[in-house]
């Protein structure tokens, strides 16, 4: 029963570094529910799936999601994955990859873009930020951002994988 109410997630998969470039593959995921989850695999090289916002694409967004980087050995037989759990579907999630010079080479991610924020503009103020800002870690200076937030670290992960069962174990009753 409850395995059939799991199912109703729908799974997504992006690949980091295809073919040694300096891309997510695809680009952008649209129509992604709350609940459902996505599963970046890292194909090369050494790249992070980093959180951030529309008008920082290569900032790191404060609380945001962050696999930190996964490098891949040239022999790899098991690629590593990072996988996200959407929570919060109201506004688009915007992602970068936090190796230096990646996001302003055009290594960005977003699920659900619009036509207000679209992955394009996203992708051309990548493309302008200064590469010093590449690395810069969380400053608090812009704490009211929205909180449409993918989840972050393994703890709240967790969280937000019971919550989930939770709201699962809610329909299924
Ligand atoms: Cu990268």
């Amino acid at each position: 029963m409850a395995l059939v109410c799991v199912a109703s997630a729908t799974l997504f998969n992006v690949t980091v570094g295809k073919d040694d470039a300096l891309t997510f593959d695809p680009s952008t995921l649209n129509d992604v529910q709350t609940g459902d989850i996505v599963t970046f695999t890292f194909a090369s090289n050494n790249h992070s799936v980093t959180q951030s916002t529309f008008s920082k694409p290569c900032h790191r967004r404060i609380r945001g999601a962050d696999s930190g980087f996964m490098p891949v050995d040239l022999d790899a037989i098991k690629l590593p994955q990072f996988t996200i759990h959407v929570d919060n579907t109201s506004a688009p999630l915007w992602f970068f990859c936090a190796q230096a010079g990646h996001c302003q080479a055009g290594m960005v991610f977003a699920i659900n873009p619009t036509e207000d924020r679209s992955f394009d503009d996203f992708l051309a103020t990548a493309q302008k930020s200064t590469l010093a800002n590449a690395t810069t870690s969380a400053s608090l200076s812009s704490p009211t951002q929205s909180t449409s937030r993918a989840s972050s670290n393994s703890t709240e992960r967790v969280a937000s994988f019971l919550a989930i069962l939770f709201l699962v174990a809610i329909l299924c009753l």
